[in-house]
């Protein structure tokens, strides 16, 4: 499986994070282990923030915050624009510690690192661009207009799939917005977090005129969490991760009103239409599937495929698979990297022997053993034939498996397609516009992200990210997102001498 030799990848991951900024004596502990999944074995001993830690950052966070948002919005971009820059330096390092961590291959851990350049260039154009409306108004000189002003600490949980971009979408948009910003990162990558952060922390330090506590990290696992999901002086989190976690955060930010963007499991399928372009559709698919070993949000879980493609798709699909290389994510050509850890791996066997269960013919799916490496969980991505959608292919399993479902009539496309409890991510392979239309319509796909003879996953961070139903609703990145971390104040004022009310009201107190 072209392994490294033990020990020389974890070595590889200190030196990274010792040459971004991490002070890796000081982040030592015993409260949990930093591993790679690439051979299983474990990288550091980290220590978690303690409650009493979590409180007394998330009071400097506020104190910060309080100076921050008197920053004018293009001062503060210029921040995040120097992050971006060191971010491009570091690209290459970052994008190493993140395949490290996570086992996704280099080309993507870079990608993720691209991401975050991204949404720091698209957030330095927002700091100029923050803007409210002036309405009309129905009283005489008068005017109205609406103001956005900085909502406080925002709460960032992240987790360990994509480890740098997520909480980098929400903290640049929060930053320019004049937020600061409180990460709890995931358990199964914090060492990539402090990476991330220390680079933070060093970009900040060029700017020692501004308060230096606008980032702060919070490491550990659902403990950490709770200290953010409790502390009211939180108004905002953002959680990324299982609908089960949204299940947990979701009604404790509801019951001190505070808001909640949730991006949480996605369960995304791709329709292949009769005029698909196949060359192209197999590709897109290829990637979608298996892709970060299916351990995207956006991963494609579900093919959806006109019955007089079925059997020409199945075979190429099988061909394509059989030609993946898997392995070492950090060699060249390797596609298919690790399951993050055994839990993984055993969720992936106990959906495959539920979909045989239900009917399902399943290729693929077995173990790739690593020899010498016993910890690291290597599986050929499977895919599961069944003639109608069972329960299993309605779950979200986070690993590879693509369940293949046919269909007859476009709208029954569609339905199979919305049938599920989630709404992340979707796709319809088509050369008819009226079929791409229809899937775009009011009647058709009922996810937040549907595209058009490409997959569901890879998202640009310029468009809303995010999806519906037990997705969570909530919208992180691009378009308008920003309006989420900060609060909309309207305003009238009354530039005559008169006091006309609203609505013709008289109350004359002569
Ligand atoms: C995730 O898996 O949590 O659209 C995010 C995509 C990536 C982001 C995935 N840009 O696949």
């Amino acid at each position: 499986m072209n392994l490294p030799k033990p020990g020389a990848l974890p070595e590889r991951a200190r030196a990274i994070a010792s040459a971004l900024g991490v002070d890796l004596a000081a982040a030592a502990g015993e409260d949990l282990v930093a591993r790679t999944p690439v051979t299983g074995e474990p990288i550091a001993g980290l220590k978690a923030t303690s409650p009493a830690e979590a409180r007394a950052a998330l009071s400097r966070a506020h104190r910060a915050f309080l100076d921050w948002r008197l920053v004018p919005a293009p001062r503060r971009g210029e921040v995040v624009r120097a992050f971006g820059e060191r971010l491009r330096a570091a690209k290459d390092e970052l994008g190493e510690l993140v395949s490290i961590e996570t086992g996704k291959i280099l080309s993507e851990g870079r990608g993720e690192v691209q991401e975050m350049i991204d949404i720091c260039d698209f957030a330095v154009g927002l700091s100029r661009q923050l803007h409210g409306l002036t309405i009309a108004t129905e009283r005489p000189g008068h005017r109205m207009m609406e103001t956005w002003h900085p909502l406080g600490v925002c709460g960032v949980i992240s987790a360990f799939n994509f480890p740098a971009a997520v909480w980098a979408w929400n903290a640049a948009l929060a930053f320019v917005c004049g937020d600061a910003v409180a990460w709890k990162p995931s358990e199964k990558a914090t060492l990539t977090a402090l990476a991330c952060h220390a680079l933070w922390k060093r970009t900040l330090a060029g700017f020692p005129d501004y308060p230096q506590d606008i980032g702060v990290l919070l490491v550990g696992g659902a403990d950490a969490g709770a200290a953010l999901v409790e502390d009211a002086r939180v108004p905002l989190v953002s959680a990324t991760g299982s609908t089960r976690m949204g299940a947990t955060v979701a009604p404790r930010l509801a019951a001190r009103f505070a808001r909640a963007i949730l991006e949480l499991g996605g369960n995304n399928a791709a329709i292949v239409a009769p005029s698909a372009d196949l060359d192209l559709a197999v590709r897109a698919i290829a990637f979608s599937a298996v892709g970060t070993a299916g351990q995207r949000c956006t991963s494609l879980r579900r093919l959806i495929v006109h019955e007089s493609l079925r059997e020409e798709l199945s075979g190429r699909l099988k061909r394509a698979y059989a030609s993946l290389r898997i392995g070492n994510p950090l060699a060249e050509g390797v596609l298919v990297g690790p399951l993050v850890d055994r839990g993984a791996f055993e969720a992936m066997q106990a959906a495959l022997a539920a979909a045989r269960a239900e009917g399902a013919v399943v290729t693929g799916g077995a173990r790739r053993e690593a020899p010498g490496f016993p910890d690291a969980w290597y599986a050929e991505p499977a895919l599961c034939e069944a003639p109608a959608q069972g329960d299993v292919a309605r779950r979200e399993t986070f690993a590879p498996i693509l369940h293949l479902l046919p269909y007859r009539e476009l709208a029954e496309a569609i339905a199979i397609q919305n049938d599920v409890p989630q709404g992340l991510a979707s796709s319809i392979f088509t050369r008819d516009l009226g079929e791409a239309e229809r899937f775009l319509s009011a009647a058709g796909s009922d996810c937040g992200i549907a595209n058009v003879n490409i997959g569901p996953s890879g998202a640009e961070i310029g468009g809303a990210f995010g999806g519906e139903k037990q997705t969570g609703g909530g919208r992180e990145s691009g378009s308008d997102a920003w309006k989420a971390y900060m609060r909309r104040a309207t305003n009238t004022i009354n530039y005559s001498r008169e006091l006309p009310l609203a609505q013709g009201v008289s109350f004359d107190i002569g």
